[in-house]
């Protein structure tokens, strides 16, 4: 598997779980404003979107879109160690809490933070825009953990949880603390220190390059 990505963007969930799983994959950076992966190729060519994550399949095709590359990258993986099997309640709720994720985490509230080229109030009160609708959004997520040693979907890690870690270390842009949610703050704890995470933070901060 080929896995394009840019250090410390969404593409870190996919990295992340790709290590967890253990499968064999190569890591393509992607310069986001150039549009170039690091050996030189058109990456519109690879991902018309121009966006990551793009993974490109042993199968010849190309995903694209968190969601779908996560769950690709699961159901590739040993049964279970990233996700429940497919048609079962526990897969579902996996499902639906990525789409959550996707949509109300990253799309709606952080996303828009970091890629704003201008702000449409200024900036201090966007970011306090942005963090009152993160807000109700990590209630949400604090009321599924059942307890301080519990991962997102119930007892085991998942991929829910992978794509949790690069939108928790952004939630400080938005000078939100995660003391008000004392589980998701153990959760983030204990996902920071987990090997596979530890592994894919320092080989992206290595590549990382500010601004
Ligand atoms: N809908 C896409 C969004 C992915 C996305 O926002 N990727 C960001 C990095 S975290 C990106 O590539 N941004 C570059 C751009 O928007 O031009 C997905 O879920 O995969």
């Amino acid at each position: 598997m080929q896995l394009y990505a840019n250090p410390l963007a969404c593409s870190l969930a996919s990295h992340i779980s790709l290590i967890e799983s253990g499968q064999a994959f190569d890591l393509h950076w992607v310069d986001l404003k150039a549009q170039r992966t690091a050996d030189g190729r058109d990456y519109r060519a690879i991902n018309p979107k121009g966006m990551v994550p793009a993974l490109s399949l042993d199968e010849g095709y190309t995903l694209t879109e968190n969601v779908a590359v996560l769950l690709a990258i699961a159901d590739r993986a040993a049964p279970g160690q990233l996700a429940p099997a497919a048609g079962t309640g526990a897969r579902d709720q996996v499902l639906e809490l990525l789409s959550f994720i996707a949509t109300e985490l990253h799309a709606r509230v952080l996303g828009p933070w970091l890629t704003a080229k201008s702000t449409p109030l200024p900036a201090e009160a966007y970011a306090a825009h942005l963090a009152e609708l993160l807000r109700p959004r990590l209630d949400y997520l604090e009321a599924q953990l059942e307890g301080e040693d519990s991962y997102l979907a119930g007892p085991r890690f998942t991929v829910a949880d992978a794509y949790l870690v690069p939108m928790l270390t952004w939630v400080r842009h938005l000078r939100v603390r995660l003391d008000d949610w004392p589980k998701l703050a153990a959760l983030y704890t204990r996902l920071q220190s987990r090997p596979s995470v530890q592994r894919a933070m320092k080989i992206e901060l290595q590549q990382y390059r500010p601004g």
